[in-house]
């Protein structure tokens, strides 16, 4: 008898991918390499919803990996963009829209004067590791084992994210010069920084680290770790670099440092400040911006930087997540959601280790608090890749690999909420046996 096997819409996308793009995708971690099974292609995504190209629903937890904070294709970003669109997509000269974004980040995070547009954050990370080696001199930077900064070559070492997912933290292409300016030392660990400060502070031009840990699942700072980092700075003469591409105006309005009294010297931001267009920055005070072309020595541009779609795009969705109780809400739906899936283990007999700010959540299979990649790496990331796949088949978009943080969009309502935890609760059971 003959079968008929028929492809979905979505394995016949991705085959037809795969013969032109470099294993079907953009970007790694989409192609679904740690959780097995192929990529779902998206058709279009709305509030708090993906939709596929076969017509199934989701409900979206990664929220295009932070971005999408109000939730997808908001009317009033989409508006924006779409008048902005009208006038031209790109100048390659100065609009007003630049000033106007920039001016709502320096009045949201204090420790920025001026800040400089790029379009990723790869950009941003790449850029201030520029500013810091051009501020101080020196070249060494220290970053932590298991944060993701982007691809830049110095950054790709030791690396979480795609780096950790496919098993290569350290890329192929990076020159052990390169690589060799890049000292290392795990998340959390203040008495390794010391010790690297001890033997070549005088080289370390700064510190750059995710002040919240989203690269290696979701990872917190102890209560010394940031303050000391900001200590050991000040000792040394070399500057701190927050990363907070992901947690900035995800966690809350501005960033991680307004939750907390640490002050970095250069910051770096991404996704929500572009609201799902390809938007970054990085700035610090006058004095160190003062180093950027064209005021200073220090060479960084960009054809499609401060494009005026993205800046719409950004000033709308930032004038949304500014309405008064808007972190506050999204905080609890966060912890919602969190205490929903912390009760599905818990009835399962799974033990995960479970954590959110803002809105940005994670959660490790694991029986040990995580601290480090150390014990990111210890997590049971088999039994991920099982509850991702359950939870797919009940309609919620995971992040393909347990080695990424979570996101919430002011767009979950209560019925979504209610989806996401029932088909938790029916994924753990299923998973377990
Ligand atoms: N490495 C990104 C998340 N940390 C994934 C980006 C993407 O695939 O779009």
């Amino acid at each position: 008898m003959q079968t008929i096997t028929r492809k979905t819409k979505s394995e016949a996308a991705f085959d037809h991918a795969c013969r032109v793009l470099v294993g079907g995708v953009n970007s790694p971690v989409r192609a679904f390499g740690s959780v097995g099974g192929q990529p779902v292609f998206v058709e279009s995504a709305s509030g708090p919803h993906i939709f596929d190209v076969d017509g199934n629903r989701y409900i979206d937890l990664v929220g295009s990996w932070g971005p999408a904070i109000v939730g997808h294709a908001h009317p009033d970003v989409i508006e924006a963009v779409k008048q902005a669109a009208t006038r031209g997509l790109s100048f390659g000269a100065c609009c007003e829209a630049e000033a106007e974004l920039a001016g709502i980040i320096v009045e949201a995070l204090p420790s920025i004067e001026m800040i400089r547009f790029v379009n990723s954050g790869t950009e941003a990370t790449m850029s201030a590791l520029r500013l810091a080696r051009a501020t101080t001199g020196r070249p060494c930077i220290i970053k932590f084992i298991g944060c993701y900064h982007g691809h830049a070559d110095s950054l790709l070492v030791a690396t979480g994210s795609g780096g950790a997912t496919f098993g290569v933290p350290n890329s192929a292409g990076v020159t052990d010069a390169v690589a060799a300016q890049t000292l290392l030392a795990p998340y959390n660990d203040l008495e390794a920084v010391c010790a690297i400060m001890k033997k070549s502070g005088k080289d370390v031009a700064a510190i750059i680290v995710e002040p919240i840990a989203g690269n290696m699942g979701y990872v917190e700072p102890n209560e010394i770790f940031l303050a000391g980092l900001r200590t050991l700075c000040d000792e040394h003469n070399c500057l701190l670099i927050f990363d907070e591409v992901m947690t900035g105006f995800r966690v809350a309005w501005g960033g991680c440092q307004n939750l907390i009294s640490v002050k970095p010297d250069i910051t770096c931001c991404g996704k929500v400040i572009g609201g799902g267009m390809p938007v970054a920055a990085y700035g610090a005070s006058k004095r160190i911006m003062h180093q950027v072309s064209p005021l200073g020595p220090m060479y960084q541009a960009g054809t499609l930087s401060g494009n005026p779609l993205g800046m719409a795009a950004g000033i709308a969705t930032l004038a949304i997540c500014k309405q008064p109780g808007f972190y506050e809400a999204l905080q609890e739906k966060a912890l919602r959601l969190c205490d929903g899936f912390w009760g599905a283990a818990s009835t399962a007999g799974i033990a995960v280790q479970i954590g959110s700010t803002g809105g940005m959540f994670g959660m490790m299979f694991s029986d040990k608090p995580v601290r480090n990649f150390d014990d990111a790496q210890a997590g049971d990331h088999d039994a991920y890749s099982k509850f991702f796949h359950a939870m797919l088949d009940r309609g919620v978009w995971l992040p393909p690999s347990g080695y990424e943080a979570m996101f919430i969009s002011a767009a979950h309502d209560d019925a979504s909420l209610e989806e996401i935890i029932a088909a938790a609760r029916e994924s753990f059971l299923a998973i377990r046996s």
